[in-house]
C-alpha cells in the first residue's frame, strides 16, 4: 500500500490568472533555435499541421480526379505524383513529426521533468525535420516536378525516374526523406534518455501514464529499426544519382532487398504513430468517464509488447511478391498476433466506459470515434493478414480503405481529440464545445463516406495509383469523393476555433478536466520554468472516483 498524504495548495504565485501571459505569445520565438521543449513542440505541430493541410489539398485533387472514370482533371502523369506526394506528406511531414511535436510538448510535464536530457539536440532535431520538409515541397518546382513513384519509391521505378540528376524530384525527395529520419532518431535519443532518466522520484514505471508508456515504446522502436530505412534509401540515393548497382538487378543487386528494409522500418512506423494514439484514447477515456483505466498493468505491458511482435511481421506487405510459401505462412502467423494486444486495449477502453456516466466532451466524442474506427480498421487488418484474401485484393482500393481507417479515421481522429484535451495546457483557453461538436460530426460522416466505399471498390476490382477506372465504378467513387469534400470542408471549423479559442476561449484553470495526469497539476499556460519544484508522485496514475486519493504532491522541494 502506498501511503496518502494531504494535498497541499498551490501557492498564490502560482495560480493563473487570467491576464498572465503565456511564453507562446511571444510567437517570435517560433521562428528561433529554441532549447525549450514547449517552443520545440510547437514548432513541430504547427508547422506538421500546415503540411496536414497542404497534404489534405493533394487528397482533394486526387479525390476530384477520381469523382469520373475519365481523366479530366490532372494529367497522367501528375496523377502519380499527386498520390505518391500526398501519401509521403502525410506520413513524412504531418503524423511523425506532429506526434514528435506533442510528445516533446506532454513528456517532460507528464514525468515531472524540467525539459528533455539533450534541448540543443533537440532543438537541431526541429530544424532538420524543417529544412527536409521545404526540400519536399519545393521539388514540386523543379523541372521535373516532384517526386511520382509512390511513397515506396520502389526500384527500379524510382531508379529510372530522374537518373544522374541530383535535382530531380525523385532524389531531392530521398534527400528529405533522409534529412526527416534523422530529425526522428534525435528526437527518439532524447525521449528514450528523458523516460529514463528525467522521471520525477515516486514515478516508477508503473506508475507512468500510458502516454509515456506508449511516448518510451514508439521512440524505441524508431531507435531500432530507423536506421535500416536510413541505410536502405541511401543506398537508393547512390543508385539513382551514382548508377551504383545495390538494386540494380541487371548489375547483379536485388530490389527485393530494398522492399525488405524498407518494410522493416515502414510498417513498425504504424505503430509509432498509433502507440501515442492509444496513449491519447487511454488519458482521455478515464478522464470523460471518471473511471480509472482498466487493466491499467496489462494496457501497458500490451504497449510495449508492440515493439517486440512488430519487428517480426513485416513480409506482410509483400504477400504478392513471389515470396517464398513458408514465409507468407510464416508471416501470417505473426501478423495475426498483433491483434492480441490491440484486442486487449479495444477490451480495456471499453471496460472503462462500460457503466460509467459518460461526458461527452468533444475530446471524448473523438476518442470514442477514433476507438470505434480502429475496431473496423481491426477487421479489414486481420481480412488482408490472411495471405489469400491479400492475394486477391492486394493493390486495389480496399487496401487504401484499410488503411485510411487507421491513418486518418483512427490516427488524425486521436490526434484532434489531443489536441481539445490538451489546448488548455497550452494557451490556457478551452476550445469551443459547440464548433468543436460540428467539427466532430462532419469528420466522421465524411471520414466514413470517404473510406468505406472504398472497401467495396477494391473488392469490385479498383485498383489503387489510376487516374481512370471502368465506368461502372463510378457510383461509388462519386460517394468517396463528395465525403472527401466533407471532411476537407470539416478543417474550417476547427481551424476557426483554435484561433478565436486561443485569444478568446474560456479561461481554463489549470485542470479544467479534472484529470490525473502531472501536467494538470501546472498553471495553464504552462509557465516557462514548468515545475517550480520536482514534484513526489503518490500513486499510480488513472485514480479517478476517490477524492481521497492524492497522486501527487506538488510542493516537494528538490
Ligand atoms: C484527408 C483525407 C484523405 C483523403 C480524401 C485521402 C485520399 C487518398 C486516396 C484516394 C488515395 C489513393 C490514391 C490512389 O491510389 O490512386 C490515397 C493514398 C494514400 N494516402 Fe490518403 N487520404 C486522406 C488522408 C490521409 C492521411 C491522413 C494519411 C496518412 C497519415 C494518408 C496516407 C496515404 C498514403 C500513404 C497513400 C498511398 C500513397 C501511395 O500509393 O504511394 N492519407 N489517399
Ligand atoms: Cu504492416
Amino acid at each position: 500500500m502506498t501511503s496518502i498524504t494531504p494535498l497541499e495548495p498551490l501557492g498564490p504565485s502560482r495560480e493563473l490568472l487570467p491576464t498572465e501571459p503565456g511564453f507562446f505569445t511571444h510567437w517570435q520565438q517560433l521562428l528561433t533555435f529554441n532549447r525549450d521543449h514547449k517552443i520545440v513542440g510547437l514548432q513541430y505541430m504547427l508547422s506538421s499541421f500546415v503540411f496536414f493541410l497542404i497534404g489534405g489539398l493533394l487528397a482533394m485533387l486526387i479525390r476530384a480526379e477520381l469523382l469520373t472514370p475519365e481523366l479530366n482533371v490532372v494529367t497522367r502523369q501528375f496523377y502519380n505524383t499527386l498520390f505518391t506526394m500526398h501519401g509521403s506528406i502525410m506520413i513524412f511531414l504531418w503524423t511523425i513529426p506532429f506526434l514528435v511535436g506533442m510528445t516533446n510538448f506532454l513528456l517532460p510535464l507528464m514525468i515531472g521533468a524540467r525539459d528533455v536530457t539533450f534541448p540543443t539536440l533537440n532543438a537541431l532535431s526541429f530544424w532538420v525535420f524543417f529544412t527536409g520538409a521545404i526540400l519536399m515541397l519545393v521539388s514540386f518546382f523543379t523541372p521535373s516536378g516532384a517526386a511520382d513513384s509512390g511513397w515506396w519509391s520502389y526500384p527500379p521505378l524510382s531508379v529510372q525516374s530522374g537518373f544522374g540528376n541530383l535535382f530531380s524530384g525523385e532524389s531531392i525527395w530521398l534527400l528529405s526523406v533522409l534529412l526527416g529520419g534523422i530529425a526522428s532518431i534525435m528526437g527518439a535519443v532524447n525521449f528514450v534518455s528523458t523516460i529514463v532518466w528525467m522521471r520525477a522520484p515516486g514515478m516508477t514505471l508503473f506508475r507512468m501514464p500510458i502516454f509515456v508508456w506508449a511516448a518510451l515504446t514508439a521512440q524505441t522502436m524508431q531507435l531500432i529499426f530507423l536506421p535500416v530505412l536510413t541505410a536502405d534509401l541511401i543506398l537508393l540515393y547512390f543508385d539513382l544519382n551514382f548508377g551504383t548497382p545495390f538494386f540494380n538487378v541487371a548489375d547483379g543487386g536485388d530490389p527485393v532487398l530494398y522492399q525488405h528494409f524498407f518494410w522493416f522500418y515502414s510498417h513498425p512506423v504504424v505503430y509509432v504513430w498509433i502507440l501515442p494514439v492509444f496513449g491519447v484514447f487511454s488519458e482521455i477515456i478515464p478522464a470523460f468517464t471518471r473511471n480509472p483505466l482498466f487493466g491499467y498493468r496489462t494496457v501497458a505491458l500490451a504497449t510495449a509488447s508492440f515493439a517486440v511482435i512488430t519487428g517480426f511481421v513485416w513480409v506482410h506487405h509483400m504477400f504478392a511478391g513471389d515470396t517464398p510459401g513458408w514465409m507468407r505462412l510464416l508471416f501470417m502467423a505473426t501478423t495475426g498476433l498483433v491483434a492480441i494486444p490491440s484486442g486487449i486495449k479495444i477490451f480495456a477502453w471499453t471496460a472503462t466506459i462500460w457503466k460509467s456516466k459518460l461526458h461527452l466532451d468533444t475530446a471524448m466524442l473523438f476518442a470514442v470515434g477514433g476507438v470505434v474506427m480502429f475496431l473496423l480498421a481491426g477487421i479489414t487488418g486481420v481480412m488482408l493478414s490472411a495471405v489469400p484474401v491479400d492475394l486477391h485484393v492486394n493493390n486495389t482500393h480496399f487496401v487504401v480503405g484499410h488503411f485510411h481507417y487507421v491513418v486518418n479515421n483512427t490516427i488524425v481522429m486521436g490526434l484532434y481529440a489531443a489536441i481539445y484535451f490538451w489546448f488548455p495546457k497550452v494557451t490556457g483557453r478551452l476550445m469551443a464545445e459547440g464548433w468543436g461538436k460540428v467539427h466532430f460530426a462532419f469528420m466522421f460522416i465524411g471520414s466514413t463516406l470517404t473510406f468505406f466505399p472504398m472497401h467495396i471498390l477494391g473488392l469490385q476490382g479498383m485498383v489503387r495509383r489510376i487516374s481512370s477506372y471502368q465506368p461502372d465504378l463510378q457510383e461509388w467513387n462519386v460517394v468517396s469523393s463528395l465525403g472527401a469534400f466533407l471532411l476537407g470542408v470539416s478543417v474550417l471549423p476547427f481551424i476557426v476555433n483554435a484561433i478565436v479559442s486561443w485569444k478568446h476561449g474560456v479561461v481554463a484553470g489549470n485542470n479544467p478536466w479534472q484529470a490525473t495526469g502531472l501536467e494538470w497539476t501546472l498553471p495553464s499556460p504552462v509557465p516557462k520554468e514548468t515545475f517550480e519544484a520536482t514534484p513526489t508522485v503518490l500513486q499510480p496514475p488513472y485514480n479517478y472516483g476517490d477524492p481521497n486519493v492524492v497522486l501527487f504532491d506538488p510542493s516537494d522541494p528538490y
